[in-house]
């Protein structure tokens, strides 16, 4: 059993948003073009109070039931099965999936009977990555689907060297004509 897990294809992630990450909507399409091919598709949102230490670091962006923290409209995600929000408390970053707070990620997809997990969405350097990493930790063998992500780059490369840890982690890199 095979899911797609959509992280962050969010207004605020995409050019125009707040934290807008480059060519974030460049994603869209190649992610619209995978989804008849999974089982199951499930999606994360990155889902802020108005105040929290994440926005020390951040500018603000995805605050909860905010046009910034709707899907980007291109997305198809009528095809979403399950939204997971994470980020949600005032203490911490939140950029796992995994650390979802309206349901637990791990549950859902073990008892739908999920054993492979493909990774897509923004940002590389961030929340795909962090929920590649819990992804493999947590038993799942585990895809990111490279021309389906996009990175913020804080530092240049950092989209690079993200995927670069996730290959060495056990993730496998696959180009979305090869899913
Ligand atoms: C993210 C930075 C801050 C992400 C979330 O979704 O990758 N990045 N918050
Ligand atoms: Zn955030």
């Amino acid at each position: 059993m095979k899911a797609l897990l959509v992280v962050d294809v969010q207004n605020d992630f995409c050019p125009g948003g707040a934290l807008a990450v480059p060519e974030g909507d460049k994603v869209v399409p190649v992610i619209n073009s995978l989804l008849d091919r999974f089982d199951l598709v499930v999606a994360s949102k990155d889902w802020h109070p108005q105040e929290t230490i994440h926005f020390q670091k951040w500018p603000v962006h995805c605050v909860q039931n905010t046009k910034g923290a709707d899907f980007h409209p291109a997305l198809r995600s009528e095809k979403i099965q399950k939204v997971f929000l994470k980020g949600t408390g005032n203490k911490d970053d939140g950029y796992s999936a995994y650390e979802a707070t309206n349901e637990n990620l791990e549950e859902y997809l073990k008892a739908k009977g999920v054993d492979e997990l493909y990774v897509v969405g923004l940002a590389t350097d961030y929340c795909v990555r962090a929920s590649a990493l819990d992804a493999v930790r947590k038993g799942f063998k585990t895809t990111v689907v490279k021309d389906a992500v996009a990175a913020v780059n804080v530092n240049p490369g950092d989209g690079d060297r993200a995927l670069e840890e996730l290959r060495q982690a056990g993730v496998t890199l696959v180009s979305s004509p090869d899913v």
